[in-house]
């Protein structure tokens, strides 16, 4: 059956060769050259960020003779806000006037196509390279973000790379899996150089977010769908992830899994989470979330996966498991996770029901282990060059 053999992963996938991202890395490396301290918001584009024409200057507290003083623009950094999820939150975000948005993409003219495609105002977004496969980049991109001169008031790791047919390993500039190189150490690299700039913030409700998915959690029907995720002891990412005289699967399995490596790094991403709450919520009063927007079968993450699968798989997910939500709906779910004054609780896992209202969800066994998520926020400080 059609359905079934598009749905079904593993078994029928067609592996793809691997390389196209390292002439990513390449081509857009002159978009990392420093610059002089930019001037934000501003009409001069930069090599690193175009900032769009002002509507308020972001960071700076709005207030009238006689009225009392208002709550300032926040500033919000989304990584990959250049489609799918990102976007829409990106765009739900800057329409409010609320929030100025800092698209951190790695393709910088598809983030400025993008942004001017969904309609978002000149003014209301700021578009900065940032390309999660290398870790000097991130570095580059706090740099630029700092020089910028905003403030950081809340921060969404959503960027994400998702190579299901792939039966070989890619691999970050540092060398380490794609999958888990870009949606977990690139962030989790990000989000510990940037909760410096979180605590400097006077916003009253700072955020950081990162995305997880239903897929990582195998108490679901979703998470039970071959492959499972399953990060056994690290001992491949202690061992460096390489997949030379080593494994590039975290669970240090021999052959390479790409739609497994995607579903253990969002197990990564909510270990992540709930280990920043642990040592940081108390001390620094910063929200950490998680969150399942729902099946947004129609984004870009499914680009490497087979036609028919691309084909089938959202009326799939409309009509037959109803888990299927569109990208302005879960655009809105993840700009309520950045700014909803009811979403201020830390170290949530959320969800939506079918009415669309936010609950606080289970996340499995091993997405909750504090012991998992101790060794491996120590593995991973190695891998980044943080110890
Ligand atoms: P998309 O593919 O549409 O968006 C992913 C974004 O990540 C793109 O902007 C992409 O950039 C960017 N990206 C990829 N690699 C890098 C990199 N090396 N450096 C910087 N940015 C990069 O997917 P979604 O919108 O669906 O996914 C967004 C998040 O939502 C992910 O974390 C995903 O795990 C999560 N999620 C998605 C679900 C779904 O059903 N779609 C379900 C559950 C969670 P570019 O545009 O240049 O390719
Ligand atoms: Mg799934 C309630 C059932 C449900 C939900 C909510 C999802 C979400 N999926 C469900 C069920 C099933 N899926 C069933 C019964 C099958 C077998 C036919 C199935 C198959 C399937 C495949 C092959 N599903 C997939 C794939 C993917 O390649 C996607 C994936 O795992 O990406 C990592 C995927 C997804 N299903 C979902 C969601 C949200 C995804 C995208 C995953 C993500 O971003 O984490």
């Amino acid at each position: 059956m059609a359905l079934q053999a598009a749905l079904l992963p593993s078994t029928l996938s067609v592996p793809k060769k691997a390389g196209n991202l390292a002439a990513v890395v390449k081509d857009t490396a002159f978009l990392t050259v420093p610059q002089k301290k930019l001037q934000v918001p501003s009409l001069s584009v930069r090599a690193q960020a175009v900032a769009t024409a002002p509507v308020a200057t972001p960071g700076a507290s709005t207030s009238t003779k006689d009225a009392k003083k208002t709550l300032r623009q926040g500033v919000v950094v989304i990584t990959g806000a250049s489609s799918g999820l990102g976007l829409a939150a990106a765009k739900a975000l800057a329409e409010t006037g609320k929030w100025h948005v800092v698209m951190a993409c790695r393709d910088f003219l598809k983030a400025a196509k993008s942004a001017k495609g969904a309609g978002m105002a000149e003014g209301s977004y700021t578009i900065m390279h940032l390309d999660l496969a290398s870790l000097d980049s991130v570095r580059q991109f706090v740099d630029n973000f700092r020089r910028a001169g905003m403030p950081l008031d809340s921060l969404v790791c959503n960027a994400a790379i998702y190579r299901p047919t792939a039966r070989t390993p890619t691999f970050t500039a540092d060398g380490y899996e794609m999958s888990v190189g870009v949606n977990h150490l690139g962030h989790f690299l990000l989000a510990r150089l940037l909760l410096d700039d979180l605590q400097k913030s006077d916003y009253p409700s700072r955020r950081l977010i990162i995305l997880g998915s239903i897929t990582g959690n195998t108490n679901t029907l979703a998470g039970n769908i071959p492959p499972k995720a399953g990060l056994g002891d690290l001992r491949g990412l202690a061992g460096g992830l390489r997949g030379q005289n080593g494994s590039a699967m975290i669970d240090g399995s021999e052959s390479f899994d790409g739609a497994k490596a995607y579903k253990d790094s969002k197990i990564c991403n909510m270990l992540t989470m709930q280990e920043l709450h642990r040592r940081y919520h108390e001390e620094t009063g910063i929200t950490f979330a998680s969150l399942y927007p729902g099946c947004i079968a129609t984004t870009g993450l499914f680009r490497e996966h087979i036609p028919l699968f691309r084909l089938l798989f959202p009326p799939f997910q409309k009509f037959i498991t109803k888990g299927f939500v569109s990208e302005a709906e879960s655009g809105k779910r993840l700009a309520q996770v950045v700014s909803d004054p009811s979403l201020t609780k830390s170290g949530v896992y959320w969800s939506w029901n079918k009415d669309s209202a936010s609950f606080e969800n289970q996340l499995s066994q091993e997405a909750s282990d504090p012991e998992k998520a101790r060794k491996l926020w120590e593995i991973s400080e190695k891998l980044v060059g943080l110890a």
